[in-house]
């Protein structure tokens, strides 16, 4: 019984050091803002994201996201997104650098090109780096 409690409390102790935001945030962004200026910009967002969120999203692995695949990846996470608008090139289906620059912009909320630690911070609080 003791035993169990001692587990129990050890277990939301872990849960709630995996999920406290500040210090974590703070690492990854520090990890990802390359040169260290205070901000993410596209190319330091997609180093840091690199290819798994959007290999696990495409579902059939053609190299693309289908309509169907973006909102099943991106659905639950409530990113504001538009296909129509991620797809750049309009050729009808959103490519890897298409996904890429169209996160990054849902999250660059002033639309600066950089992304600062809140910034940042949301796009860490919407899960994507748990993936
Ligand atoms: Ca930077
Ligand atoms: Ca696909
Ligand atoms: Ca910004």
């Amino acid at each position: 019984m003791i035993n169990d409690l001692f587990k129990l409390a050890a277990g939301s102790a872990l849960a709630l050091s995996l999920a406290s935001g500040p210090l974590v945030a703070q690492e990854a962004f520090g990890e990802w803002d390359a040169d260290a200026n205070a901000g993410i910009d596209a190319a330091e967002f997609n180093t840091g994201l690199g290819n798994e969120l959007f290999a696990a999203a495409d579902t059939d692995s053609d190299e693309s996201l289908s309509e169907d695949e973006l909102s099943a990846a991106l659905g639950d996470q409530d990113v504001p997104y538009d296909y129509s608008a991620w797809d750049g090139d309009g050729d009808g289906i959103i490519r890897e650098s298409e996904f890429l620059s169209g996160l990054y912009s849902a999250y660059d909320v002033d639309a600066d090109g950089s992304l600062d630690e809140e910034e940042f911070g949301n796009f860490e609080a919407a899960g994507f780096l748990n993936m």
